[in-house]
């Protein structure tokens, strides 16, 4: 039977919190044993409730608790797990034919995702697109079109950035644990700049800072060696940094007046989830490339670059692809989700998520003194937590507010250069009520951890 959930969203799973057994239940510690003997050590974990079922803003385990899901996957499922339209497309795809290699013998799907997605990015000049699997491929496929476009070899980034795990893209990340340790040597001509992170920086104003990174870029560099300048609009893994405004309008127009590529890495803020299509769109950014993935296919692997189609199509013919870049069934995914985001104006649930994370937040921060900063936009917001009443990072309070949520059935992320963000990033069709039920865990949680 389908529960009507909200206006929002259908889902059969009951939209609750239940507990029946501790969390990890008896049954999902047996598949964590079996893990541990055939899965590599290596690849990280956050929670080991095994998940047999999703929708709406609960994830179900195979002890039968129903866990709320702040996380929704790392901002993919922005439509909700198995978001009916996205189900219906994919499973009548599946049904059709499964893959044939767009480069092979092409399909509707791909050149239907790359319309939409010129339709929706920012800019009004003539784009197109190209489909790859994962953000990290999207990212070193739009590093490749600028060199190509522009002749020139250097890339900057950000202090504080994440564009993934592949070789390139690793030189492109900021943080060494876990992401880079013993992993070089790393790809060369990355020149990373400071980022305007106002908490940090005595909320020094956007466009000053911006002034320190061209003048090093003039100093260091030199512009006309710059291919592109690659930024998060906001910051996901770093802890969901928001530059002062104007950081992102300084850099763009330098960018212009240099002829360096300005890519928008919109990897975790695309898709509805800052209460815009993308989070450029807030000071009215117009990147000359976009990156996407995460929120782009309700949850099928799909990325894609975006942009001028004359940057786009400078690459020589057959220079970029891919065996199952833009798969049709992630393509039919992503058609579905897109609808959905648009049927359920879904921007506009992730402004309302907003008003009531912040409240929230605000709240726990006036009773605990442990919360320095909240941030972010839309249902993309951050707790920077502190020792009492200072900066000072407390990256230990950090993941003991976290595993008490965790124990208590809700899914938090952490995230932060000094580990010490707790991240919020509901699906967007999650309902207040459940979603007001997470965040009195994590209040309770905060004033548990900090024996008030
Ligand atoms: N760019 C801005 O957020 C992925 C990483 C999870 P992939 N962020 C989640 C982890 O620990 O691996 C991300 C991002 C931004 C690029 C990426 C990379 O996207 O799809 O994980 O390759």
């Amino acid at each position: 039977m389908l529960i009507a959930m909200t206006d929002h969203s259908i889902t059969s799973v009951p939209q609750e919190r239940r507990l029946v057994t501790e969390i990890p239940g008896p049954l999902s510690l047996e598949l964590q044993a079996r893990r541990t003997a055939a899965v590599s050590s290596a690849v990280g974990g956050t929670l080991a409730a095994y998940i047999t079922a999703a929708g709406g803003g609960i994830l179900v385990d195979v002890d039968g608790n129903h866990l709320i899901d702040l996380g929704a996957g790392i901002a993919v499922v922005n439509v909700g797990n198995s978001a009916p339209r996205v189900v219906d497309a994919v499973s009548e795809q599946v049904a059709a034919f499964t893959h044939t290699c767009f480069m092979v013998t092409p399909y509707e799907g791909y050149v239907a995702v790359c319309e939409e997605l010129n339709r929706l990015t920012p800019g009004n000049y003539a784009k197109k697109s190209a489909l790859f699997n994962s953000g990290a491929e999207a990212v070193e496929n739009a590093i490749k079109i600028a060199r190509a476009h522009t002749g020139r070899q250097m890339v900057v980034v950000f202090e504080h950035a994440y564009h993934g795990r592949t070789n390139l893209t690793m030189a492109m990340t900021a943080k060494n644990m876990p992401y880079k340790n013993s992993f070089g040597p790393f790809a060369p001509e990355i020149y990373r700049l400071p980022m305007s992170y106002p908490f940090h920086d005595g909320g020094r104003k956007g466009p000053e800072v911006a002034l320190d990174v061209i003048s090093r870029i003039d100093k260091e560099l030199g512009a006309q060696n710059v291919a592109a300048i690659v930024i998060e609009p906001i910051q996901g893994e770093g802890g969901f940094i928001v530059p002062a405004p104007g950081f992102l309008g300084a850099l763009r127009e330098f960018a212009t007046d240099n002829g360096i590529v300005f890519v928008a890495d919109e990897i975790q803020t695309g898709f509805c989830r800052t209460g815009d299509w993308f989070a450029c769109d807030d000071e009215g950014i117009v990147p000359d490339l976009m990156t996407t993935a995460k929120g782009i296919a309700g949850g099928l692997p799909l990325a894609a670059v975006t942009g001028r189609a004359d940057i786009m199509d400078s690459a020589h013919v057959g220079g970029l692809g891919g065996t199952y870049g833009g798969n049709p069934l992630a393509c039919a995914a992503a058609l579905a989700a897109i609808e959905t985001m648009t049927e359920l104006d879904l921007t506009a649930a992730a402004r309302r998520i907003e008003s009531i994370m912040r409240t929230r937040l605000e709240a726990i921060a006036a009773a605990t003194g442990v919360i320095g900063d909240i941030r972010g936009r839309g249902a993309m917001m951050a707790a920077e937590i502190v020792k009492p009443n200072s900066s000072t990072a407390d990256p230990d309070l950090t993941s003991r507010v976290a595993k008490a949520c965790h124990a208590q059935g809700v899914v938090v992320l952490t995230a932060g250069t000094y580990g010490n963000v707790i991240r919020l990033l509901p699906p967007l069709v999650i309902g207040d009520d459940l979603l007001n039920e997470g965040l009195d865990v994590l209040e309770a949680a905060f004033i548990a951890e900090l024996a008030l």
